[in-house]
C-alpha cells in the first residue's frame, strides 16, 4: 500500500496525442541543433550525471563542480537558450495556475542506461510556481517521495504523453528516475527518454 501523493501532485495520462507527442520531439530536435545536449557535473565531487541536458526559454538549469544554478547561456557553446516552443508555452497557461510564464525549460534525455538520483529541485527562484513535466519515448520507472528523504515513497510510470503538474507541498518533495524501460516506445528514432519540465 501506498501513501497518497503530496498535495499538489496533478498526474494528467496521457495528455498529449501521437501527432502531438512527434510535433515536441520535433521541436526538441531543434532546440537541440542550436544548444547540444552535454553531460553535467555534480558540484563539488565533479561527478557527471548519467542524464544528458540541455534548455529552452530565457533561462536554463545548469550544474557544474562549483554549484547549481540557472543562466542565460549554454555552458559548453556560451550561446543563449533557444526559445520555448508555444506548445510547452501553451500547455503551462493550461495547466499551472500560475499568472506568469514560464521562465526555463530544462530538456533531460535518458539513454537506456541513464538515472536521476533522488533529490529536491531548490534552485527555481519562484517557490509558487509549479514545475510541468512532459514525457517522451520510453516509459521512465520515476519514484515519489515526501518532503524529508527518508519519508516513504511510491513508484509510478510516466508514459509518453503524460504531464505531471508539481505545486503545492508536492513542489518540495523528493523524486528521481530509477529506470528507463527501452522498447516501450517507438517515437523516438533510438531507445531513450526526452522529459521536460517548465519552470520559474
Ligand atoms: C516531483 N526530472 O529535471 S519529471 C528534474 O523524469 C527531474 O526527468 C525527472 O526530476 C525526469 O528535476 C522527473 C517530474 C517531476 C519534476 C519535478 C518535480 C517530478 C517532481 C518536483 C517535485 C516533485
Ligand atoms: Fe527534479
Amino acid at each position: 500500500m501506498h501513501a497518497p501523493p503530496p498535495e499538489g501532485f496533478r498526474y494528467l495520462a496521457g495528455y498529449f496525442d501521437p501527432a502531438a507527442q512527434r510535433a515536441l520531439v520535433e521541436a526538441v530536435r531543434g532546440i537541440v541543433k542550436e544548444a547540444p545536449l552535454y553531460r553535467p557535473s555534480m558540484p563539488r565531487t565533479g561527478q557527471k550525471l548519467t542524464v544528458r541536458m540541455t534548455n529552452c526559454g530565457a533561462l536554463g538549469w545548469v550544474s557544474d563542480v562549483t554549484g547549481y544554478r540557472y543562466q542565460p547561456l549554454h555552458p559548453v557553446t556560451g550561446g543563449p537558450w533557444p526559445a520555448m516552443p508555444q506548445a510547452l508555452t501553451d500547455l503551462w497557461a493550461e495547466v499551472s495556475d500560475f499568472p506568469h510564464p514560464p521562465e526555463a525549460c530544462l530538456v533531460n534525455y535518458y539513454a537506456p542506461d541513464a538515472r536521476l538520483g533522488l533529490h529536491v529541485d531548490a534552485d527555481e527562484g519562484e517557490k509558487r510556481a509549479p514545475v510541468v513535466s512532459v514525457s517522451l519515448g520510453d516509459t521512465a520507472v520515476f519514484r515519489l517521495g515526501g518532503l524529508s528523504r527518508r519519508d516513504p515513497t511510491r513508484s509510478m510510470r510516466l508514459v509518453s504523453g503524460d504531464v505531471v503538474v508539481l505545486g503545492g507541498t508536492a513542489r518540495l518533495a523528493y523524486h528521481g528516475v530509477d529506470r528507463i524501460l527501452p522498447g516501450t516506445s517507438t517515437l523516438l528514432k533510438e531507445p531513450g527518454r526526452i522529459n521536460l519540465t517548465m519552470r520559474r
